[in-house]
């Protein structure tokens, strides 16, 4: 049987992981980015060799970027868009000369994942990642006061947020802007309520089905720079899979990918399968998506979550909450198996645990966490696998 690519993901020289670490926890892939390049500007070869050797030198290897990040400007198609989208295709040629061709991407407007809580207590004492619906809505309706905010929720929703907002300390309000817009890792930008606002105010009269457009026109552009290069493209999905702050969301569930194929079939034109993300919306089948996008999916985040009624949700142990993670890894084997090739796979999101709760970690990227995320997925996979055989 084939087994996945065991990769960890790492945040460069800065990172309090370090590739040791990772190489300790049994990973042989390294997920990275430039992140010290400006959003918009080229990935010259120079700093792209840079940073494989110094994985390489370790006796890892650089397998997936996270993320060459996507210019505001051509989400919005506005500004310097076309030049943005010019050095985009010089970024995927320098990767693909430099041999790392998996390149993963969003499209999501001015945030990336957003979470109101990175410290929720779960019951052994570990803590974990959460998204608590009122403490979001309270964020909206009375820290950033956005514009008819107060439209998109219902009676009982607002009347809970009221009263969670009034119970808020203000080390807890300060905390819930700060996680909200000051930027997770990995997301590349990170705001005041001002610039926040303003970078909403973008997106005023683009509908969902605009920036559908706008990304099928960036992927028309870029995959056949991709293709030419050997690079393969990944968009990660919406995280939460759902509109937030009254901005379009088109990467929530298995027809949006649909779509994109439909419009752009290109094979370069690939999808990251991050079963957390999608796993928050339980229209989301994710051993089916596994099974019918099995041909474009070239990186896949193993994480799970837990959902309640009320639209709140946290990380959970990677084998554990909504995500049928058995039924994904045994599709993942199969989809390996027919296409006669491995495929990366990473943890994510690992409760800050153990050691760690001493140290300072980036939320959801602590090693331990992860590392043991990872060893119940390997564990997962080749039991799966000696019984496939
Ligand atoms: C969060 C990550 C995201 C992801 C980007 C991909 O932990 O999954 O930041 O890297 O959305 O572009």
């Amino acid at each position: 049987m084939i087994l996945s690519e065991q990769t960890f993901r790492w945040y460069g020289p800065q990172d309090p992981v370090s590739l040791l670490d990772i190489k300790q926890a049994g990973a042989t892939g390294v997920v990275t980015a430039l992140h010290h390049i400006p959003n918009g500007e080229i990935w010259t070869i120079g700093e792209i060799l840079k940073r494989k050797q110094a994985i390489e030198a370790v006796g890892l290897t650089w397998s997936v970027v996270e993320s060459v990040p996507v210019h505001e400007h051509i989400k919005t198609q506005t500004g310097n868009f076309q030049r943005y989208i010019d050095n985009y295709k010089e970024s995927l040629r320098n990767l693909g000369k430099c041999d790392v061709k998996v390149v993963t991407y969003n499209f999501m407007p001015v945030l990336d994942w957003t979470r109101t809580d990175l410290a929720y207590e779960m019951p052994d004492g570990s803590r974990a990642l959460r998204f608590e619906r009122s403490a979001y809505i309270a964020f909206d309706l009375y820290l950033l006061k956005r514009p008819g905010a107060e439209k998109a929720y219902s009676e009982d929703e607002k009347a809970k947020a009221k009263a969670r907002f009034d119970k808020m300390s203000e080390e807890e309000k300060h905390s819930l802007v700060r996680n909200m817009i000051a930027g997770l890792p990995g997301s590349e930008e990170s705001f005041t309520l001002e610039q926040f606002q303003q970078e909403l105010d973008r997106y005023k009269g683009i509908t969902p089905d605009n920036l559908r457009n706008n990304l099928i026109y960036f992927l028309q552009e870029i995959t056949p720079v991709a293709e030419e290069a050997g690079v393969r493209l990944v968009i990660h999905p919406d995280d939460p899979p759902c509109s937030i702050l009254g901005l379009p969301r088109i990467m929530s569930c298995a027809a949006d990918f649909q779509a994109l194929i439909d419009a752009v079939p290109s094979q370069a034109n690939g999808l990251c399968l991050c079963c957390g993300s999608l796993g928050v919306s339980e229209k989301n089948d994710l051993v089916d998506m596994m099974y019918r996008f099995g041909d474009r999916i070239h990186f896949v985040h193993l994480r799970s979550t837990q959902r309640d009624a009320e639209g709140n949700f946290y990380e959970a142990n990677h084998l554990e909450g909504d995500v049928d993670m058995v039924g994904v890894v045994k599709a993942l084997l199969e989809v390996q198996q027919r296409r006669g090739e491995s495929i990366a796979i990473r943890p994510d999101h690992g409760h800050q645990m153990a050691d760690d709760l001493h140290k300072h970690t980036n939320p959801g990227y602590s090693l331990i966490g992860r590392l043991r995320g990872l060893a119940e997925i390997r564990g997962l996979e080749k039991g799966i696998a000696s019984m496939m055989q």
